[in-house]
């Protein structure tokens, strides 16, 4: 059986949970308990915040998690094992960013220098500034980073942004990114059985595979033989098609195939200049 670490409650809670369900993982789901067992596949899952992911993978209490990138490296410990990055999942993106408020003359990260900066992650400002080679006053805050400038607890702050609007509605503008975050599959760096590597491995591929789907669609449609080279042009990412003959008609075709790209209807119209009719898409669940 092996372990994975997961959000309890929050932002990532919900899109990990649908990802585990579209790698055909089912719990007897109860957000109250510390730990869910899949019905179906050897895995127990163990809800905890967000911060504490890191040390369980670390320590190997969790064999995996599923944790932003963000609390990883705020996390890493110098000189010690750190859990590697399997995979990227392509969502909880979001930046770590300096900003400063409207009036602030920001002139680059020289303008950090000798300032209090605000922020959740002392862990990753620390590196940063002394990578940078930057003096400035770090102030930990846990929550509401943003409000420090108008309190006048800090000059800059350094937060989590995604749309944007928090910045904005407290006057404060994004001047700098330190990091670009979105949700990963750490492993813990502890020895692993043969059997845990095993099942690791089979989620991976599963997840592969569930990744893969979504980006690609099948594509059906009728065409002529003659009408196959056009048909390729407007469609690039198209695999080696399954053609047909359609019955009772010795010219036209059916032509199947999977599609390794998002199908616009600017390329459906496309296809029908090429000659192709009765053009279904549709998407793909699984491909191993
Ligand atoms: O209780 P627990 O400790 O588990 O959760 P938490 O409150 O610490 O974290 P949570 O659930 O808020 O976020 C979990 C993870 O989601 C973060 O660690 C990031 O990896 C990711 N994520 C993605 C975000 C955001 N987007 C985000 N926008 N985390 C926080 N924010 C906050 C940000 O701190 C700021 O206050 O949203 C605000 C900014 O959003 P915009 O859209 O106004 O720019
Ligand atoms: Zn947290």
């Amino acid at each position: 059986m092996i372990r994975l670490a997961l959000q309890k409650s929050g932002r990532l809670t919900e899109k990990s949970v649908d990802l585990l369900n579209r790698c055909g993982l089912e719990f007897n789901w109860s957000k109250n308990r510390l730990v869910s067992r899949a019905t179906n596949f050897p895995l127990e899952l163990m809800l905890v915040r967000d911060d504490d992911i890191p040390e369980y993978v670390r320590e190997g209490v969790c064999d995996i998690g599923l944790v932003g990138e963000n609390v990883l490296y705020e996390n890493l410990q110098e000189g010690a094992l750190n859990p590697t990055v399997e995979r990227e999942l392509g969502f909880g993106r979001c930046r770590l960013s300096f900003a400063v408020p409207e009036a602030f003359d920001y002139q680059g990260i020289q303008s950090l220098r000798g300032r209090k900066i605000a922020t959740s992650y002392p862990g990753i400002l620390g590196r940063y500034l002394r990578e940078k080679s930057l003096d400035a006053h770090v102030i930990e805050i846990s929550g509401s980073v943003e409000i420090t400038p108008v309190l006048g607890v800090a000059d800059v702050i350094l937060d989590l942004v995604s749309t944007g609007s928090t910045l904005r509605s407290n006057n404060l503008k994004e001047v700098e990114t330190l990091m670009e975050s979105q949700c990963v599959l750490v492993r813990t760096p502890e020895p692993l059985s043969s059997e845990k590597s095993a099942l690791i491995d089979r989620l991976l591929r599963r997840l592969d595979g569930v990744k893969k789907a979504e980006h690609n669609k099948y594509i059906m449609m009728n065409a002529t033989r003659t009408s196959l080279p056009k048909i390729r042009e407007v469609l690039p990412g198209l695999e080696q098609p399954t053609v047909m003959p359609l019955d009772g008609d010795g010219d036209r075709l059916a032509v199947h195939a999977v599609c390794h790209e998002d199908i616009f209807w600017e390329t459906m119209e496309g296809l029908e200049e090429a000659g192709a009719t009765s053009i279904l898409v549709v998407p793909i669940e699984k491909i191993l």
